[in-house]
């Protein structure tokens, strides 16, 4: 017979919750109970998982004995305050938002990346900023070829990065322009339909903005390389799913496009969409859905010696969010790693 395994979903009634619960359905994680939480807002009410439904309970700090994963997308004030009383109980935390990412106790992982930084975690595991997962599915090959040294990218992101009130900011702003009625903006300081905002997350004191920042340090954190130097743009696009990325990397050692598109088509995790006498790209709106990172517009940046550009898309929902966390689960499972060896590391 085979070992009990319960799975906790936090933040179950959001946008990367409902995509949690999905995920795992979808790819069978074997889980013998699924369980799912949010606030005391919604406990009672019901949410999808595969042809059944989930009861949603209230979070409380006591509810992690007896559960071994529990995935988190409730914000970062949730994870902070809960996810090191779930390590304390033995429950392994995957965390979704930016609390844990640069903490030294905590390993960052993309699975096709830096899985062996799983080894010797302790408790509470962290899953990057979804414009940080694709743009390194996409850089691994390279940087394991021929080196990286610096990174420019400007990023293209969906509302559904917002979770459930942007998608719905979107709706209502587009719905209001069409019947000539002024666009309220209660989600972003601006509106965003028919509009782009050079804006995600707050300003920091150096004027980069906090998700610009996330893709610098995450960057060096899971490359586990200080060298490589990442400066980005983040912008808000009026699109609901799919973050695209337009990524310019200078390489240590020159890399032709050619060899590029060879190397990434056999790279895991990624599919190369590039042919540019047929107009073949990725673009958000056609592979929303899709578990892959796709990249297209691959060229030698001409202005250096060794350089590329190219054009990365994902759906920011799954494998910027969802799929990554429970690639994690799995990552974990496959090695063995679903315990906690020092309960106390995150109790003050
Ligand atoms: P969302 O649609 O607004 O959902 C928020 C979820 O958090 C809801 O289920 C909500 O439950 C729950 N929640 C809020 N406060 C809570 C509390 N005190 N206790 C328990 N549950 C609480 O947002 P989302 O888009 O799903 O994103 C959720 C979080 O995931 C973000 O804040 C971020 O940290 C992370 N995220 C990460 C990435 C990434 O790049 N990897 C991308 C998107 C989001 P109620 O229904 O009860 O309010
Ligand atoms: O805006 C996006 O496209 C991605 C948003 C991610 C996000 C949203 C709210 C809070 C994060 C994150 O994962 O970095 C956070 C957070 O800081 O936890």
């Amino acid at each position: 017979m085979s070992k009990k395994l319960t799975v906790a979903v936090v933040g179950a009634t959001g946008a990367v919750g409902r995509e949690m619960l999905k995920t795992l359905h979808d790819r069978q994680f074997p889980a013998t109970a699924v369980r799912a939480f949010a606030s005391a807002r919604s406990a009672g009410s019901k949410v999808p998982f595969g042809e059944t439904e989930l009861t949603v309970q209230e979070l409380r700090e006591d509810v992690f004995e007896g559960i071994d994963i529990a995935i988190f997308s409730a914000g970062g004030g949730t994870s902070e305050t809960f996810a090191p009383h779930a390590a304390h109980a033995g429950c392994v935390v995957v965390d979704n938002s930016s609390q844990w990412r640069m903490d030294d106790r905590c390993p960052l992982v993309v699975p096709e990346v830096n899985p062996d930084a799983l080894a010797g975690h302790n408790g509470i595991i962290a899953n990057p900023n979804c414009s940080t997962i694709q743009m390194l599915v996409a850089l691994k090959p390279i940087y394991d070829a021929v080196g990286i040294r610096r990174v420019v990218v400007s990023t293209y992101q969906a509302v559904s990065g917002t979770g459930q009130k942007g998608l719905e900011e979107l709706e209502r702003q587009t719905r209001d322009l069409f019947n000539l009625r002024e666009p309220e903006c209660k989600v972003y300081p601006y509106r965003i339909a028919f509009n782009v905002l050079p804006h995600i997350d707050v300003f920091l004191d150096n004027d980069y903005t906090k998700e610009e920042m996330k893709m610098t340090n995450e960057t060096v954190k899971i490359f586990n390389d200080p060298s490589v130097k990442v400066t980005a743009t983040c912008v808000r696009v009026p699109v609901f799913f799919g973050h695209a990325e337009s990524v310019n990397v200078e390489t240590v050692k020159k890399m032709t496009a050619k060899e590029c598109r060879i190397l990434l088509s056999q790279a895991p995790g990624v599919k190369v969409f590039d042919n540019p006498r047929e107009k073949l790209y990725p673009m958000p709106a056609y592979i929303a859905g899709d578990d892959e990172t796709y990249v297209g517009r691959i060229r030698e940046d001409e202005s250096i010696e060794n350089g590329l550009n190219m054009w990365v898309v994902a759906d920011n929902v799954r494998k910027g969010a969802a799929l990554n966390a429970v690639q994690i689960a799995e990552e974990l499972l496959r090695r063995d790693l679903v315990r906690v060896k020092d309960r106390n590391v995150f109790m003050a």
